[in-house]
């Protein structure tokens, strides 16, 4: 079988069924349209790349887009297509030949492994989970005081049906020793610059062990999209996209705590139960960064929404969580001071949005439309945004403001 390319320049098309001749990363010629991110220097071009429908393009060495947050209100599952990225080095892979392609499994185990794609499809009892993937910078355009990082809307999430194998067999097969600690994972991506430092993940051996972090080469019933880690990534469900490592080709088991940059200097929250600090201040402790905290969205009214007044008028949206599971579902149309309940949509399980709906009936003028949600323990969103420096893990309660005429 031929080598799979990915191209990222105008000349993919062109190319289609002929030899790859180059690889650019020019984006291709297109007419350049752009949206606005409701905050300050919130312009950005909507652009295609290969296998992706027109995104909000954040950065374009590496490519990193952001979902435009209507494709959030089309389902409860994020298309492929549709589906944001992220990458933190230049070095992305963009040839892979799926034949050639393994994962190695080795560290501390007895039995080293280097898994074809086929050994992996072959060798071991494929399981399925729906799981939102939310990077830990969702939201952070909203930040105020503002942060350093990439000004991200709402649209650095989705929702997707994973396949593959669970962790736990692949290093059970590996067999673990005793006194191991973490596992560390790596991609087919690389840093352009020797002082980048390369982008590994660890978890510790017990959460690698749960039976539910996944190492998964299909996504909504496809091969991965070659931008969200094909042909194989990691699928850590509950847990910020940070951990989700895609092109995984190393997995390494160690007897220590990884030291790498990814965990010892980035991705880290404040060691506090908000991980949030007074705005402008740094945090005296952090810990990794780990679960999502409850979030909630409307989606099908947006701010400047006109709707009928004196009518019902549905109002819907999604919510989830880390993997407690959403219970309840709140909608206000009075800025938040009295709550009725809505209805949950169909269960996809505890890792999965869930969709709410509710229908309302305004009178005329303007309103403000909150929702909030509750998990199976009893967490919810702040009604006003909590801080820290990095803005990760925004999940105050937004607002649509609407008009009924
Ligand atoms: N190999 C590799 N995997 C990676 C990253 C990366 O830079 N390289 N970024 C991570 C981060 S921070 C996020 S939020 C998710 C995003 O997944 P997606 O690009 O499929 O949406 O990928 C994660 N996995
Ligand atoms: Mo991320």
């Amino acid at each position: 079988m031929m080598s799979r390319r990915f191209l990222l320049g105008a000349a993919s098309g062109a190319l289609a069924g002929g030899a790859l001749t180059k690889l650019s990363w020019a984006v291709p010629a297109q007419k350049e349209e752009t949206v606005n991110l409701p905050f300050a220097n919130g312009e950005r071009p909507l652009v295609r790349y290969p296998g992706k429908r027109q995104l909000i393009r954040q950065t374009a060495r590496p490519p990193q887009l952001e979902t435009p947050f209507s494709v959030f209100d089309e389902g409860v599952i994020t298309p492929n297509d549709a589906f944001f990225v992220r990458y933190h080095l230049a070095g992305i892979p963009l040839s892979i030949d799926p034949d050639a392609f393994r994962i190695d499994v080795k560290g501390t185990v007895d039995h080293p492994l280097s898994l074809s794609l086929d050994d992996l499809k072959a060798g071991f009892e494929p399981v399925e989970i729906v799981a939102v993937n939310q990077c830990s910078g969702n939201s952070r355009g909203f930040f105020e005081p503002r942060v350093a990082g990439g000004q991200l809307g709402n649209g650095a999430m989705g929702n997707a049906r994973w396949r593959g194998v669970p962790l736990k067999a692949v290093l059970d097969k590996a067999g673990v020793r005793a006194g191991s600690r973490q596992v560390t994972f790596n991609g087919l991506d690389e840093p352009v610059l020797p002082e980048t430092p390369d982008f590994v993940k660890a978890l510790d051996i017990d959460h690698a062990r749960d039976g539910e972090v996944m190492v998964a080469y299909s996504m909504n019933g496809e091969e991965l999209p070659w931008l969200n880690g094909y042909p194989v990534r990691l699928i850590v469900p509950g847990c910020y996209g940070t951990y989700w490592v895609k092109h995984l080709n190393e997995i390494t088991v160690i007897d220590s705590i990884y030291e790498g940059f990814f965990m010892q200097k980035a991705y880290r929250i404040p060691d506090n139960s908000c991980a949030c600090t007074e705005p402008g201040q740094a945090p005296t402790a952090t810990v990794p960064i780990n679960r999502l905290n409850v979030r909630s969205f409307i989606t099908n009214l947006s701010n400047g929404s006109k709707i009928r007044a004196r009518t019902s008028t549905l109002v819907k949206g999604i919510a989830f969580d880390g993997g407690y599971g959403i219970t309840d579902a709140l909608l206000s149309t009075d800025s938040g001071n009295t709550w009725t309940e809505a209805m949950l949509g169909a269960d996809l399980g505890r890792y999965s949005f869930r969709e709410w709906q509710t229908f309302v009936r305004l009178p005329r003028g303007p309103h403000e439309l909150k929702v909030r949600v509750i998990n199976r323990i009893g967490q919810s969103q702040p009604r006003a945004p909590l801080w820290n420096p990095y803005g990760y893990m925004r999940n105050a309660v937004e607002t649509v403001r609407v008009h009924a005429v």
